[in-house]
């Protein structure tokens, strides 16, 4: 029997990838390196469609159609080397391997060169859903060659999320372009998830309200423009009362945020690349922050304001606008550096397709993303998705109720850095003159860094120890 395409690694996502790849009909070869896995796939799910049992990578390869097209499932780092050395060793030039695991954006490119010189195709494909997406339709996010994007982007678009009779899934660029726009994908994540937190803790601490109710809040919400996947679950999260104790559910959990790296890799590079991630730093440093139980036991006791603030009527209100506010600030910091990253690595990723790919399947999926696809195809070179007219307009209308959230927060002593990183954000982009001038007379003062003039072309040095002449550097 030969099967269309093949799948290898089937833990959770791979074998909701196969059973989805079966379901709309493509017989799919599966190998697993623990075979009991792939049997109990078979066992399971194996009337769902025309499944190829392969014992073996070498079984695998033999039954697959040419050019034979293999999605590597493992986890990833030395795992997917493994399995991806061992089927370069098995494969003919022209065939494709797909790596759908999270892995980091600089392996992807190591790896797509590496088999390209064998004559492979290699395409670094995100993934994102988690389970159901993968089994009833994720976002897809694939890097690799137009060549090779001919041959498995039919298949990738059939199994993708669909919106708007649209699929979640389009070929972002060469080489590692899809993981990386994966990998921002999981930083907006961590970000999104952040100013959402801080939001609940300003109903729950400065206005007093206690879960139930504030779940009912974010269940309005989810009718507006804040309408999200991630809106719609903090509801149902909020709501829930834990069996055990009878308690709300959120008060059972320990609040030590884990993390396993995608936003710490979003955050490193946004450093390299000189982007401004503020958001999505801020995301990282507080689940960091959470996780030092020491230390915030130790300062327990550290006094806080002596009076709490008056909050005003319309204060539930101005949460959600200060959330969108910063929910905006965050994507636009997100696609700067998806840009910035493009000039850096030769890539030409199409912004307003990234949004469109993320309005189904994945975690961040959200009403709003329409409006950024209109945004970038209105104006491709865009050169910040806030000076957009929309985005403009809609900011402008948030950001006054935003300044009175974080001036409240800061009164009542709750901690929102994520909230007022991305009104520093907008303020800063729309500030005329930035503080950095000092800066640059500082660096100058202490070493002679030298600095630009606002009135003249050139570099100068001001010769402070010795009469502050200026001189040309
Ligand atoms: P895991 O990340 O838990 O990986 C388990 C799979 O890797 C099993 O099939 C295992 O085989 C195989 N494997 C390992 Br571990 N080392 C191997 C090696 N040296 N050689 C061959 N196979 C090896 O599975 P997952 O949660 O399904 O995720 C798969 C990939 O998808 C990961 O890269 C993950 O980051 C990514 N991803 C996950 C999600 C999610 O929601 N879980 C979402 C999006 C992307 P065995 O059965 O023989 O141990």
């Amino acid at each position: 029997r030969t099967a269309q395409i093949g799948v290898t690694g089937l833990a959770t996502m791979g074998s909701n990838l196969a059973r989805n790849l079966a379901r709309r009909g493509y017989p799919v070869a599966v190998h697993n390196r623990t075979q009991a896995k792939t049997r109990e796939l078979l066992d399971q799910h194996g009337d769902e469609g025309v499944f190829v049992e392969a014992a073996t990578l070498a079984e695998l390869v033999a039954v697959l159609e040419r050019p034979r097209k293999i999605i590597v499932m493992v986890k990833a780092g030395a795992g997917t080397d493994a399995v991806l050395d061992e089927l370069a060793g098995l494969l003919e030039p022209g065939d494709i391997l797909l790596d759908g695991g999270n892995a980091h954006f600089a392996d992807t490119r190591r790896r797509e060169a590496a088999m390209r010189e064998k004559g492979l195709h290699f395409v670094g494909t995100g993934i994102s859903g988690g389970e159901e997406g993968a089994l009833l339709g994720p976002s897809i996010m694939p890097g690799g060659s137009a060549e090779a994007y001919e041959q498995v982007g039919p298949i990738l678009e059939s199994i993708a999320a669909v919106v708007d009779g649209e699929p979640c899934c389009v070929r972002l660029g060469p080489d590692g372009a899809g993981h990386f726009v994966k990998m921002v994908h999981n930083g907006i994540e961590y970000a999104d998830m952040q100013f959402i937190a801080e939001t609940y803790d300003l109903l729950r601490r400065a206005a007093g309200r206690e879960p139930a109710e504030i779940a009912e809040v974010f269940r309005t919400w989810n009718d507006g423009d804040l309408e999200s996947y991630l809106i719609e679950i903090t509801a149902e999260v909020l709501a829930h009362v834990d069996p055990a104790t009878g308690k709300p559910f959120v008060d059972v959990v320990a609040d030590r945020a884990e993390q396993k790296g995608t936003g710490r890799w979003t955050v490193r590079e946004g450093l390299e690349l000189g982007e401004p991630v503020a958001g999505i730093a801020e995301a990282v440093f507080a689940r960091a922050l959470s996780g030092h139980v020491e230390q915030r036991a130790a300062a327990a006791n550290l006094p806080g304001p002596s009076a709490s603030p008056k909050l005003g009527d319309d204060f539930v209100d101005d949460l959600r606008e200060a959330l969108y506010g910063a929910k905006l600030a965050a994507y636009a910091q997100g696609f700067s550096m998806i840009t910035e990253a493009g000039r850096e690595y030769g890539w030409d990723i199409d912004l307003g397709a990234t949004a469109r790919i993320w309005r189904g399947g994945c975690i961040i999926r959200a009403r709003f993303l329409n409006r950024i696809t209109d945004a970038y195809r209105a104006d491709p070179d865009l050169v910040n998705l806030l000076v957009d007219e929309y985005f403009t307009e809609q900011i402008g209308r948030a950001q006054e109720a935003w300044r009175r959230v974080v001036a409240t927060a800061a009164a009542a002593g709750v901690p929102v850095p994520g909230l007022a990183s991305g009104l520093a954000y907008y303020d800063s982009l729309r500030a005329e003159r930035l503080p950095a001038a000092l800066v640059q007379g500082l660096r100058d003062y202490f070493g002679a860094h030298t600095y630009q003039r606002i009135d003249r072309p050139g570099g100068f040095h001001t010769r402070w120890g010795q009469g502050r002449d200026e001189v040309e550097a």
